[in-house]
């Protein structure tokens, strides 16, 4: 991770990284996608995700598809593939150190046009999330749970889909609701604009939610959640049958959370 993209993930609290996926490994997610859009759950109902707000509501629920680590051929290695994506593996290495594990599992986020948002929200303050956190201390970033948004489909300015607080992560006080359901202070909400192929990394502790979609394209993000090695915040071991399709390189990311110094696997990629 260069110098200048660590002085702009400290100061706004996530950073994209440019091309992580080649157009052919897209097109592979995509299409995997398609062969398992009949397991989309739409979010409707009690599981909506807009609380109420006017400025997120819409005419559907955010699209959920999980399972896709452990796919059938080529699609799940396609997905299995972004645990240990060497374009994104040295960013990850700085922001959660060495170690770092798959905490939860892998949610695949769809929207079609017209599909409400989700409010706002974030682990900084008031009080320390000892979960989802931002810290510098002696030299260096530490972070909590932390996001990589594989996009495979553009997101356009004024699209919707993924927004950010850029700075949240070091805030102190609570955040008004008024924000979080983005009825005012919205000059400060930031869309994030993205090239499919693109991966978004930002820490929990920033204050991030979804706005609704707007464009004629579905909107489609592979959402990967990490934490250090040291740290769970979900408490699930990963099923034999998911482990035996990984890699060597690829199971060092699924290891449970323990101390470096106990010979913890840690993946090769600078
Ligand atoms: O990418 C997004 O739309 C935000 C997702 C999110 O924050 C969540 O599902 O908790």
């Amino acid at each position: 991770m260069h110098e200048d993209e660590k002085y702009l993930f400290d100061i706004n609290g996530y950073i994209v990284v440019r091309d992580a996926l080649s157009p052919e490994d897209v097109a592979l997610c995509n299409e995997g996608i398609d062969r398992h859009a009949e397991n989309i759950r739409e979010r409707t109902g009690e599981l909506s995700l807009a609380g109420g707000s006017s400025a997120l509501k819409g005419e559907t629920g955010r699209g959920d598809l999980g399972g896709a680590l452990m796919w059938e051929e080529p699609y799940g290695s396609a997905f299995r593939n972004m645990l240990v994506n060497p374009r994104v593996v040295p960013y990850l290495h700085e922001i959660l150190g060495e170690g770092f594990r798959l905490d939860h599992n892998l949610g695949i986020i769809t929207m079609r046009k017209g599909a409400e948002g989700h409010t706002l929200h974030g682990s900084s303050g008031p009080g320390f999330d000892r979960h989802q956190y931002y810290i510098y201390k002696d030299g260096k970033m530490h972070n909590g749970l932390t996001v990589a948004a594989y996009q495979l489909a553009d997101i356009n300015e004024g699209d919707g889909g993924l927004c950010l607080v850029p700075g949240s992560h070091k805030g102190n006080y609570p955040c008004p609701t008024t924000l979080r359901h983005a009825t005012a202070h919205t000059e400060f909400i930031k869309q994030i604009t993205c090239k499919a192929g693109d991966c978004i990394i930002f820490t929990e502790a920033t204050t991030h939610g979804t706005l609704p979609w707007t464009a004629d394209h579905d909107r489609r993000t592979a959402l990967f959640r990490f934490s250090p090695g040291n740290l769970a915040y979900v408490g699930h071991n990963w099923s034999e049958e998911m482990l035996a399709l990984m890699s060597s390189e690829q199971r060092k990311v699924c290891e449970p959370p323990y101390h470096s110094r106990l010979e913890r696997p840690v993946l090769e990629v600078e």
